[in-house]
């Protein structure tokens, strides 16, 4: 059997965009299949592993881990780094973004007290100031890019997360006094053509 990729993930950016926007990017077309919240009971037993997102590729076979899917596109449009240690490095800065960032924000959204989500979006940026900062001072060693050798899906890791998550905890740009180097990968994923389009026609959505 062969059929379009589906990606499916609730009516949200979330864990699912860093591929959306892979895949706009590798000029893949695909399902963007969305899960309304209240009907996810009804989908859960039959996913991978009882979350989303879940990619089902051409041949119909489905998996799971919103990163692992993203390092599945990275690679199949050649972004994951040109040797073993740019690899690593790429793989290193999506960890800080998407492991350990990433919590900080989940936080924000569980937190139901005003007053305690106020407290997390406080934590939440100290913290990915202090990621950030660590990213700058030793891992931009390309023009515009984390990797020397140029774009690669760390780049619009750190895109996505500054784009559509930071601003969910009131961070809503970057300090270009602190962090320049950061600051010109964003803009440079943003101003590249295929996810520039992505972003502009994606729906609109809370988070
Ligand atoms: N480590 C997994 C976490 C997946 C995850 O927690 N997905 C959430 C949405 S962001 C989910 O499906 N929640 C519903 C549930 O677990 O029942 C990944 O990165 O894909």
């Amino acid at each position: 059997m062969s059929s379009q990729v589906k990606i499916k993930y609730f009516n949200t950016r979330g864990r699912a965009e860093l591929s959306r926007m892979l895949m706009s990017y590798g000029g893949q077309t695909f399902e963007d299949s969305r899960v309304e919240f209240a009907d996810w009971g009804q989908h859960k037993d039959s996913t991978p592993i009882g979350s989303m997102p879940v990619i089902t590729l051409e041949n119909g076979n489905e998996y799971s881990q919103g990163t692992a899917i993203a390092r599945y596109f990275a690679s199949k449009y050649d972004l994951l780094g040109k040797s073993d240690e740019e690899r690593l490095h790429a793989d290193m800065v999506v960890d800080t973004i998407r492991s350990d960032m990433w919590p900080e924000f989940v936080k924000v959204v569980m937190a139901s007290d005003a007053a305690q989500k106020e407290q997390l979006k406080k934590e939440a940026r100290e913290k990915w100031n202090f990621w950030l900062g660590k990213l700058e001072a030793k891992f931009v060693r390309g023009t515009d890019t984390f990797l020397a050798s140029g774009f690669s899906w760390a780049d619009v890791a750190l895109f996505n997360v500054v784009n559509d998550i930071f601003p969910l905890a009131d961070m809503t740009s970057l300090d270009t006094s602190v962090t320049p180097k950061l600051n010109s990968i964003v803009e440079m994923v943003r101003k590249e053509p295929k996810i520039a389009a992505w972003v502009a026609k994606r729906p609109v959505t809370i988070m």
